[in-house]
């Protein structure tokens, strides 16, 4: 079975470092390693990646068209932004969950929108880090049929 991607977009290597009130305690190095140790009892190998570039994510995506499974995705700010990141999206075959930690819902109306979401299969908001879990749980059982 091929990897899950999980990728992480601007600003989330800060995880656990700033803004706990928001985001939570937990570092993204602590949220990585969950996934791989849940991973293992889903049997699905978890391959995460974090960038703070536009492009870097764009390329991620490309290659999980050869490389992935299925992608969970938490975009950062650029959910709000970034048409290059749906179109690349759009030419990935396997399934998509979009997870955002915060409710983007309750937040600033700028955050209500995600443009991940109109090719995302699903989407998770406001779970704190427990949302990347969730979807990993949901991951599992799409792909396994
Ligand atoms: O709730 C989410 O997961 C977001 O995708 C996080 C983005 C934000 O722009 C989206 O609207 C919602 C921001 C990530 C910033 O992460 C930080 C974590 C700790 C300290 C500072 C930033």
């Amino acid at each position: 079975m091929k990897p899950v991607f999980v990728i992480n977009g601007p600003n989330l290597n800060l995880l656990g470092l700033r803004q706990p009130e928001i985001y939570g305690a937990e570092t993204l190095a602590d949220v990585v390693a969950g996934l791989q140790h849940l991973g293992v009892a889903l049997g699905l190998v978890v391959d995460a990646r974090q960038s703070n570039h536009e492009g870097e994510i764009v390329e991620m995506i490309h290659s999980a068209r050869n490389d992935a499974a299925g992608i969970i995705i938490n975009p950062g700010a650029y959910s709000h932004t970034s048409v290059a990141r749906l179109d690349a999206l759009n030419a990935y075959d396997g399934p998509v969950l979009e997870v955002h930690i915060s409710n983007i819902h309750k937040r600033e109306a700028f955050r209500h929108h995600s443009f991940v979401s109109a090719r995302a299969d699903g989407v998770i908001a406001g779970f704190g880090t427990m949302g990347y879990a969730l979807a990993l749980r949901r991951m599992a059982a799409v792909l396994g049929g």
